[in-house]
């Protein structure tokens, strides 16, 4: 019995061991790799097609003329957007998505049918130019995935065009100068047929001197970020840019740099919350207990010699001097007590600013001013957590019980001084 019970204990541990050795081996088969274009494979295409699931393709500048098919689940990683440039050659598309999980950020795209996703989810495109194609940005049947801060410009048909894709995010892109926009239908030769594109977040894009800016047919989406996040900015066409009043029914006394009425798109819902100006945002970080926290600002103003201390940002802001500036800065709620808001050393006290608004995750800190050469300072003070009260407390016992044990001492000594003489 003694004997069998070690053998199979025996047997236990070198199956233990067969099998971690395994998954280690497996493990190490499974690790990423980074390709580099041109120095691994002279083409994109190339690269990609000797990458295996989960690989990053890293492009260095240059010019590819390529019409390159994403099969698989890859990060496809430009060095620069300004100079990693891909042509379609006026033939087929410059970059098509073909599966899910896909990755595309730091390219120019130009010169063919600029970017189709088709039949993909969890995809994000970011960080890309894309130019004088015929469509900028095609989502075919694809859900669930995010256009980020890119720049659609100049294309001859349409900017970004959904056909039958839902719950997509699509935010704070410029698009701007492209024959139609944002046209949600399903287009055939045999009249037009209408399908849904809905449930997609758009927010915090700029639409720009393009002919029409939204076409939404028979979709339902959502066009702005709530209030005070806002909605995207709609360039001067058809745009009412009042702005005399703030709150989220826009009934209170005082600006907050978003129009005071919605904006309607076409056969859709509406853009409640519609920015006053351009959707330009700086990013920074102010340390707090230790810990980084982004920091947003978007101005019409240039925002200069950006200093974060403890607690503390601060920044120079200038532009041409005497118009009517902006600042508006996003701070995620991190239990603060208080936000002060200094303009070349004086604290701002409303009303009218600084008008501070907020909603389940940030803060809203928005002014106006007349532009000039400032230097705008935000104070944040933090809550003191549990932890730092408990040391506080600890340290006060601390000190008390020193202070007794001294005083005891020196009590002590002051009689034994006295019996002596
Ligand atoms: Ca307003």
């Amino acid at each position: 019995m003694k004997f069998k019970s070690v053998r199979r204990a025996m047997l236990t541990g070198l199956l233990i061991g067969m099998l971690t050795l395994a998954f280690g081996v497996y493990q190490i088969q499974a690790e990423s790799t980074t390709i580099i274009v041109p120095d691994d494979y002279p083409s994109i295409q190339e690269a990609i097609n000797n990458a295996n699931e989960g690989d990053t393709i890293y492009v260095r500048n240059g010019t590819y003329y390529e019409n390159v098919v994403v099969n698989k689940s890859i990060s496809l990683i430009g060095e620069n957007r300004d100079a990693t440039i891909i042509d379609g050659n006026s033939a087929g598309k410059v970059i098509e998505v073909t599966t899910s999980n896909v990755t595309i950020n730091g390219f120019t795209m130009l010169n063919s049918t600029g970017l189709v996703v088709y039949n993909s989810s969890s995809t994000t495109i970011s960080h890309n130019k894309i130019i004088g194609n015929n469509y900028g940005i095609l989502l075919n049947q694809s859900s669930n995935n995010a256009l980020k801060n890119n720049t659609i410009s100049g294309n001859s048909l349409f900017g970004i065009y959904l056909h039958h894709s839902n719950n997509n995010i699509i935010i704070g892109n410029n698009i701007s100068h492209n024959g139609l926009v944002l046209w949600m239908l399903w287009w055939s030769l045999d009249g037009i047929k209408l399908y849904n594109s809905s449930d997609n977040t758009i927010f915090h894009n700029n639409f720009v001197g393009n002919s029409v800016n939204t076409l939404g047919v028979d979709s339902v989406n959502v066009w702005d970020n709530g209030y005070p996040s806002g909605g995207n900015y709609w360039g001067s066409v058809g745009f009412d840019s009042a702005d005399l009043y703030n709150g989220p029914s826009q009934n209170v006394s005082g600006s907050d740099g978003i129009a005071d009425t919605p904006y309607d798109i076409h056969r859709d819902k509406q853009d409640n919350y519609p920015l006053i100006n351009p959707w330009s945002p700086t990013q920074t970080i102010v340390k707090m207990k230790g810990k980084d926290y982004p920091v947003t600002i978007v101005s019409n103003t240039t925002i200069n010699l950006i200093v974060t201390t403890k607690n503390t940002l601060r920044f120079e802001s200038l532009g041409p001097t005497g118009e009517k500036g902006y600042i508006h800065t996003i701070f995620p709620i991190v239990n603060t007590t208080e936000i002060k808001v200094f303009i070349d050393g004086e604290k701002l006290t409303p009303p009218p600013f600084p008008l501070i608004n907020a909603n389940a995750t940030h803060y809203f800190i928005y002014f106006e001013l007349t532009v000039s050469t400032h230097n705008i300072e935000f104070q944040f003070a933090p809550t003191p957590d549990k932890l730092e009260l408990v040391a506080l407390v600890s340290a006060l016992t601390i000190l008390l019980a020193v202070a007794v044990i001294v005083a005891v001492y020196v009590g002590k000594r002051k009689r034994n001084t006295e019996i002596i003489s």
